[in-house]
């Protein structure tokens, strides 16, 4: 335990949240169910460029409420939450210089989805942590596909994408929105260590932030990220077991897989019980509203904590 982390090790439970434009299409594409990852079908359906971005013109959260958000991530005993500032279809949720590809300029919204909730997570004490998907972009050329381009419109030098987007939105969103407790990479396709070391002097704008470990290009991070699953006893670095409450971490009208209330609490149990912190996933709808089964599940989790929690 060091002061930086002292609080990330008390804290035990997070809410991760996934969410953009691929709540759009939501699991459908030409009529057709497309399987696997909510976040993940336009890449899995090979959806052209053009075709994907027409999505965010329906992009229109009018019914975004962050200060509710933070009420019921705090209701179920959370302390922290990680938002996808920008996942693989680089999407950037934020105001941001460096791609036009964001929700001020690509929606009806218009406005910085970020902002509000930094400035709510500030109000009701809750610490804010941020997911970037820095090597994998399916939008702005150059970036990374983990399967490789589907669309010529991607192509272009992978280079110049990390050093003309990634690393200033990276600067973007470690010095607008005040502090930041957590950074989450994911997915380091591509990543060679020249390509990571450029990264860490942005880290270093937020001495304080805990980072995860899949920058790449062997750069170690603070967190060892388990997917899916809790890891058995004995491991000796900190960890974050990330779960989905359905199959999906982006939302999806066709999958309705809920776990129970009761493995999710279970699932707390352990991984607390084991030394790690679960990073609990919500997907909220485009409306911006959090989808039925999860209001009720964090409130099932709340009402647990409120009997059995020390604070
Ligand atoms: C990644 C993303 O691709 C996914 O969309 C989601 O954001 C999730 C939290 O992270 O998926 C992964 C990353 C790493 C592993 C598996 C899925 N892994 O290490 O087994």
């Amino acid at each position: 335990e060091t002061d930086r982390t002292a609080w990330w090790e008390k804290a035990r439970f997070g809410m991760f949240i996934h969410w953009g434009v691929y709540t759009i299409p939501a699991g459908v594409y030409n009529d057709k169910k497309i399987p696997g990852l909510g976040e993940w079908i336009m890449h899995d359906a090979k959806i052209p460029l053009d075709t994907y971005k027409a999505y965010a013109k329906q992009f229109n959260p009018t019914q975004y409420n962050p200060d509710e958000w933070v009420m019921m991530a705090k209701a179920a005993g959370m302390k922290y939450i990680v938002i996808t500032t920008k996942h693989h279809d680089g999407f950037a949720l934020f105001d941001s210089k460096a791609s036009d590809w964001n929700v001020v300029k690509a929606t009806p919204y218009g406005k910085d989805l970020i902002k509000p909730l930094a400035d709510a997570c500030r109000k009701q004490g809750m610490k804010l942590g941020f997911y970037y998907s820095q090597a994998n972009d399916w939008t702005n050329p150059g970036g990374a596909a983990a399967g490789g381009h589907w669309d010529k419109a991607q192509d272009g030098s992978m280079d110049d994408y990390i050093d003309k987007v990634a690393i200033p939105q990276v600067k973007e969103i470690l010095t607008k929105y005040g502090d930041v407790a957590e950074l989450w990479w994911d997915v380091p396709t591509g990543m060679t260590k020249e390509r990571a070391a450029k990264f860490l002097p942005i880290v270093a704008m937020q001495p304080n932030i805990i980072t995860n470990d899949r920058l790449g290009g062997d750069v170690k991070g603070d967190l060892f990220t388990p997917e899916q699953y809790i890891p058995a006893t004995g491991i000796s670095g900190l960890w974050e077991t990330c779960m989905t409450m359905n199959d999906t971490w982006g939302f999806k009208t066709t999958d309705h897989n809920w776990k129970s209330s009761q493995t999710l609490i279970r699932n707390l149990i352990e991984t607390s019980s084991k030394g790690g912190n679960y990073l609990l996933n919500v997907g909220p709808e485009p409306t911006g509203k959090f989808p039925q089964p999860i209001v009720e599940r964090l409130d099932a989790i709340g009402k647990w904590m409120k009997v059995n929690s020390e604070s």
